[in-house]
């Protein structure tokens, strides 16, 4: 048993029994963790594996950046546009290209469909199960889950006990036929499930209207970019031409009857997030009142880039404003500078690539970055090179590299977000927050003050609801906005005039960034000569699920599962719990996807 003390404040212990779970289910890509227990179960040492790799970086070297988004929009099946947007403002930004007033507008209602569809389909469909329990749903009294249906939300409208009697009446039939089908695999006979059966219920059921909206919300998408769930972009605006009195014959896609049903769209969805999923989070959350782990990184270092201007190429108009919090101090935010060398850095001390020899230990700035592998076990490991037993976390022991800002591991993500905001006092989100938390402390009878609730899995899901309502917010006001542009008379959507690579200069480099669903997103680009010469991906999932760094530093994955006690190891319903709350997109952190259809939760003990 060795327990080392990290240079950024957590104690680790690596005695006690081992505890492996791979692949970890309900997120995209594949992510192994191994966990060490103490001899009361609680989790002293966590260790954080993404285990496929495609080389997306590598692929792009040499290619025309006009076509770059095309490419890494491939990195992913979830935030697909999302690194399509970052690509071509990486470019845009290189090219000094300034896009349309429309383009701008039509980019950030697309940029967030997909958030709150993201958002939705996050906690509905790959979290709410480690909370809720479907099996239990079925002892619940319909005229109950009305009553609870309409305290929590009495403005959603399907709340009638005949409602939620049709919605038992589905789900028993699937479980008497033995064919649980999406809700198999569950642990649902752990104590650690708390729900009564009316909120089970009413949960299950909000999962299918979920499912069936989630369908709808993504119209927009194939309305503005031609389709989902891979948008077309272009370098210089959108592919989408305007003429308001156009039909669909004359090939014009956006025309009025168009427009009105984006905005008919964008009303459900703000119906949605505010009657359903908010609620829904604040009230299965007050159940789980004690489940105040999970905090992790949260509780010291965040980080955001910023985004979504309600001015083209102003973020002092950012309603995401960013920055990074360190040490918990809420009351400093520093700015950050994604073109600075010394500010964002990766390392890949423990990650399974290299950069050259006596370099091992240095953080590369992404414009410098490096995407060499270098797959193999360290001398402590089990198994084989194809079937790993055990990860050597003192060697290289992940395909996610390990990014920092100024050296300092931060957490990002809707909760990063959510506190920068609050402590920079936006007056929205603190408004949201300061609201969510007395209907929180009203139904739970406490008294938790945001920096108690916030930094915790129960509040980086609460984050991700308030996040999701304020991006349904923000897409109805640049809907308007669009239609005042449109209105005075501006129709261009794309600014071709540097098309042409003969207008580039020889060398050029940018940066793109978003605020993509689970954080932060970079994408950093040099071109020469009209090609790519480098293309780096600093990936949200990237912050939270990289390894150790040079230092000893522990990522926000390892962090957060630190101290959380398990009811019961061989079932490890509070590891899914802790990690989905970040939703975690390996597929994305290593830019890989994964061949097989290998969905099934594999545990070991040892
Ligand atoms: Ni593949 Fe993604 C998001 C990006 S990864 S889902 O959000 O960028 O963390
Ligand atoms: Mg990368």
């Amino acid at each position: 048993m060795t327990t080392i003390q990290t240079p950024n404040g957590f104690s680790l212990d690596n005695g006690g029994r081992r505890i492996v779970v791979d692949p970890i289910t309900r997120i995209e890509g594949h992510m192994r963790v191994e966990v060490n227990v103490d001899d009361h179960n609680v989790i002293r040492n966590a260790v954080s594996t993404g285990t496929m790799w495609r080389g997306l970086e590598v692929i792009l070297k040499g290619r025309d950046p006009r076509d770059a988004w095309a490419f890494v929009e491939r990195i992913c099946g979830v935030c697909t546009g999302c690194h399509a947007l970052a690509s071509v403002r990486a470019v845009e930004d290189a090219l000094d290209i300034r896009i349309p007033t429309n383009a701008f507008l039509i980019r950030q209602i697309m940029e967030k469909v997909l958030a709150w569809h993201d958002h939705v389909v996050h906690f509905y469909h790959l979290h709410a199960l480690d909370w809720v329990n479907p099996v239990n749903a079925l002892k619940a009294d319909p005229r109950a889950t009305s009553a609870l249906q309409q305290a929590v939300s009495p403005n959603h409208a399907k709340s009638s006990p005949g409602y939620f009697r049709d919605v038992q009446n589905r789900l028993k039939k699937f479980v008497e036929s033995g064919q649980l089908g999406i809700f198999r695999n569950g642990y649902w006979d752990n104590s650690a499930y708390l729900l009564p059966p009316e909120a089970d219920l009413m949960a299950v059921t909000h999962y299918l209207e979920a499912l069936d909206f989630q369908k709808e919300i993504v119209k927009v998408h194939t309305i503005l970019g031609g389709k989902n769930p891979h948008p077309n972009y272009m370098v210089g605006g959108v592919p989408c031409a305007i003429n308001i009195d156009g039909d669909m014959a004359a090939g014009a896609p956006l025309n009025m009857e168009r427009l009105n049903f984006i905005k008919l769209k964008l009303q459900e969805a703000f119906e949605f997030s505010q009657n359903v999923y908010v609620p829904d989070v604040i009230a299965i959350g007050s159940y789980y009142k004690n489940w105040l782990y999970g905090g992790g990184l949260s509780a010291s270092n965040l980080m955001d880039y910023g985004d979504c201007p309600t001015v083209q190429g102003d973020p002092s108009t950012n309603r995401f404003p960013g920055g990074v919090i360190l040490g918990g101090n809420w009351e400093e935010i520093h700015p950050i500078d994604p073109r600075d060398p010394e500010q964002v850095q990766e390392f890949v001390t423990h990650s399974w690539y290299e950069y050259g020899a006596g370099r091992e230990d240095i953080g590369l700035h992404p414009w410098d970055g490096m995407t060499d592998p270098h797959y193999a076990l360290g001398a402590n490991a089990k198994g084989t090179r194809t079937n790993i037993l055990a990860v050597d976390e003192a060697a290289k022991y992940s395909w996610v590299k390990a990014p920092r800002w100024r050296g300092n591991a931060c957490e990002v993500g809707p909760l990063a977000r959510y506190i920068l905001a609050y402590s920079k006092g936006v007056p929205y989100v603190k408004a949201q927050v300061d609201d969510a938390l007395g209907r929180f402390n009203a139904l739970a009878g406490t008294s938790l003050t945001p920096r108690e609730a916030l930094p915790t899995t129960i509040g980086r899901t609460l984050a991700r609801a308030l996040e999701a309502h304020y991006c349904a917010q923000q897409m109805l006001d640049d809907y308007d906005a669009l239609i005042a542009n449109i209105a005075a008379g501006d129709l261009a959507t794309a600014n071709v005039s540097k098309w042409d690579p003969a207008t580039w200069p020889k060398e050029a480099k940018g940066v793109g960034i978003v605020a993509a669903p689970r954080g932060g997103l970079g994408h950093w680009i040099k071109i020469r000569d009209g090609r790519i010469e480098n293309y780096q991906c600093v990936v949200p999932s990237t912050w939270n699920g990289g390894p150790r760094d040079a230092k000893g530093n522990i990522g926000a994955f390892e962090a957060s599962l630190l101290g959380t006690p398990m009811s019961n190891p061989e079932q490890p319903v509070e590891i899914l719990r802790t990690l989905h709350s970040f939703d975690p997109c390996m597929a994305c952190a290593t830019h890989v996807m994964a061949p097989d259809g290998d969905e099934l939760a594999r545990v070991t003990i040892r």
